[in-house]
């Protein structure tokens, strides 16, 4: 066995004891409103997973480090994480910065460290190869793998690291990968967490309500993974183009459980391609009629969800209405209709007819739309974008989201459409809000403009903060962020790409 495997630090004197693990999730420097703070399934799967295959030897906690900033107390990871034998932090790309001072922590206080989540996944050499402070990135489904990784840990059984699949750890000073991650057969049942008090909805929802964001819908998932795979899309390596599904008993069960809660509505599927499997979708939305007609379900609980414009026909509005839907997000991204056709392969009458269908049946439309990046994209249609928006009516009445086109890099290079050019490296701002690249033909003063008549048109700044002209300064001028921790990226293609 190799001395460059790190072995868990256990500082105490009792060597039987459990072996304690944080997962982290955590704060964003620039959050969008009420510091975005959900309840993290991924981070509570996990752990449901974990004390469900390992019922002794292994103490396993969430800290959601956003959830305690709107309680005042964000210091605490610091002092939690001295508690810790194993800290695992999860993180999307504007995570990143943050989760990496913490790695950088808990490596400090001489804790085994590991990094998960959509980040990860997608630029696991890139980790491994400059964060030396990061002893294991899981890339993909990270159940199965942290699991594993828990067991050698706990057992000091660490050549078997290298059997683990999807996971990323350094073996003489080399980068070792054990080869995809391994997908679940089954989907934890996370509802045990909010019955023992593991996750205490009203807590969301009283740091929620408080700044009047969000108003008694708590997430779930009835399927994970998309059959998609498409090569732009940031989930791709997460699910590799595997769709499971939940038994649909079950997410009755969560369903009926969550409307005894005094201050939950309903639910918001937040499944990438719910609309993935017609006859799934049918099965689930008549499963929610009949448990309203038969009077086990409240027939006010409601739910949102999301539908790629392809996806949803007239059969499936119908039932989602029927069963409850109270909002469905959409991506539309553009008005362009050779962009649309080739982007999305569906018409602009098509998304028109999807997006007034949904509003004809009662059901609030959450198109969503992307502002500069796009190869052929042109101011005019930008203008046309807000306008379409606009047509629709206004916020609240519609949920438009705005957002600027956003390179998520994957190990560590920015992969960008013939002629685009990146105007911002600081991965703290990549949450698609604030522009991030432009064209000479499409410049970045001209998307802020478009981007900031969408948002006043459609009166929607309450879900489309509008950055300051601070912002546009520094994009402008190209100055760089005082903070030294920001990672710096290329813009070569990536070499190693064989996971
Ligand atoms: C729900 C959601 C939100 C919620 C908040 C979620 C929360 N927990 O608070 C809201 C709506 C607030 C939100 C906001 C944003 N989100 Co969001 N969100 C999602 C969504 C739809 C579902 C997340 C989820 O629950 N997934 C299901 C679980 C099971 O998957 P998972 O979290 O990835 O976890 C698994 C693995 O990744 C891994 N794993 C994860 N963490 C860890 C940690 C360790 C230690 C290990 C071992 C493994 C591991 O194991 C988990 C279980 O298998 C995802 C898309 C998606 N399908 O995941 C986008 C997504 C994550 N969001 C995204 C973005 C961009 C944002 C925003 C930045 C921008 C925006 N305008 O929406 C904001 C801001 C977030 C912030 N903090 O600032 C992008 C991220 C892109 C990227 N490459 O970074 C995604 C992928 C959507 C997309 N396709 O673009 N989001
Ligand atoms: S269809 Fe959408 S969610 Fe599915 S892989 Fe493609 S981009 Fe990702």
């Amino acid at each position: 066995m190799s001395t460059s495997i790190k072995a868990p630090s256990v500082k105490r004197e009792c060597t039987h004891r459990d072996l304690k693990v944080f997962l982290i999730k955590p704060t964003v420097k620039y959050p969008l409103a009420n510091e975005d703070c959900d309840i993290p399934l991924g981070l509570c799967s996990i752990i449901k997973f974990v004390r469900e295959s390992m019922p002794s030897g292994i103490e396993i906690d969430l800290i959601d480090e956003r959830l305690n900033k709107l309680n005042g107390g964000i210091n605490n990871t610091e002092r939690e994480i001295d508690q810790a034998d194993v800290v695992g932090v999860s993180a999307c790309t504007n995570e990143f910065p943050r989760a990496l001072k913490l790695l950088k922590l808990a490596h400090t206080k001489g804790k085994v460290t590991v990094l998960g989540g959509v980040f990860p996944s997608g630029n696991p050499y890139y980790l491994m190869d400059n964060y030396p402070f990061i002893d294991y990135v899981v890339a993909g489904e990270g159940e199965i793998a942290f699991q594993k990784l828990l067991e050698v840990l706990k057992s000091n059984r660490l050549d078997q690291l290298k059997d683990i699949k999807g996971l990323f750890f350094r073996q003489e000073g080399q980068s070792v990968f054990g080869g995809k991650a391994e997908r679940l057969v089954n989907i934890p049942r996370i509802i045990d967490l909010y019955q023992n008090g593991t996750i205490d909805t009203a807590e969301y929802f009283r740091a929620g309500r408080e700044k009047s964001y969000r108003v008694g819908i708590v997430p779930t998932m009835a399927t994970r993974g998309c059959p998609g795979n498409c090569k732009i899309c940031s989930m791709a390596p997460v699910w590799q183009g595997k769709q499971l599904q939940r038994p649909i008993d079950n997410i009755l069960e969560e369903m009926m459980f969550f409307q005894n809660i005094d201050h939950v509505l309903g639910v918001n599927f937040k499944d990438d391609e719910l609309f993935a499997n017609k006859e799934y979708a049918r099965k689930l939305f008549l499963a929610i009629i009949n448990a309203k007609k038969e009077g086990k379900l409240d027939k006010k609980f409601k739910f949102k969800c999301k539908s790629r414009i392809k996806s949803m026909n007239q059969e499936m509005l119908d039932l989602a209405a029927q069963a409850g839907a109270y909002c469905i997000q959409y991506g539309v991204e553009t008005t362009n209709p050779s962009i649309l056709k080739e982007m999305k392969g569906v018409t602009l009458e098509q998304v028109r007819k999807v997006l007034s269908g949904s509003m004809e049946r009662g059901i609030t439309i959450n198109p969503t739309f992307i502002f500069g990046g796009l190869e052929g994209q042109t101011e005019q249609d930008l203008l046309d974008a807000g306008d379409f928006a606009a047509s629709f009516g206004q916020y609240p009445d519609i949920k438009p989201y705005m957002t600027y086109y956003t390179p998520h890099p994957r190990d560590g290079h920015f992969s960008l459409a013939a002629g685009t050019r990146i105007r911002q490296t600081d991965l703290n701002y990549f949450n698609h809000k604030h522009l991030i690249v432009d064209s000479e033909e499409l410049p970045a003063d001209v998307i802020i403009a478009a981007y900031r008549r969408a948002v006043q048109i459609t009166n929607s700044g309450a879900v489309n903060p509008l950055t300051s002209d601070n912002y546009t300064n520094i994009v402008m001028n190209n100055t760089p962020n005082p903070d030294s921790t920001v990672p710096t990226y290329s813009f070569e293609e990536p070499t190693r790409r064989e996971q």
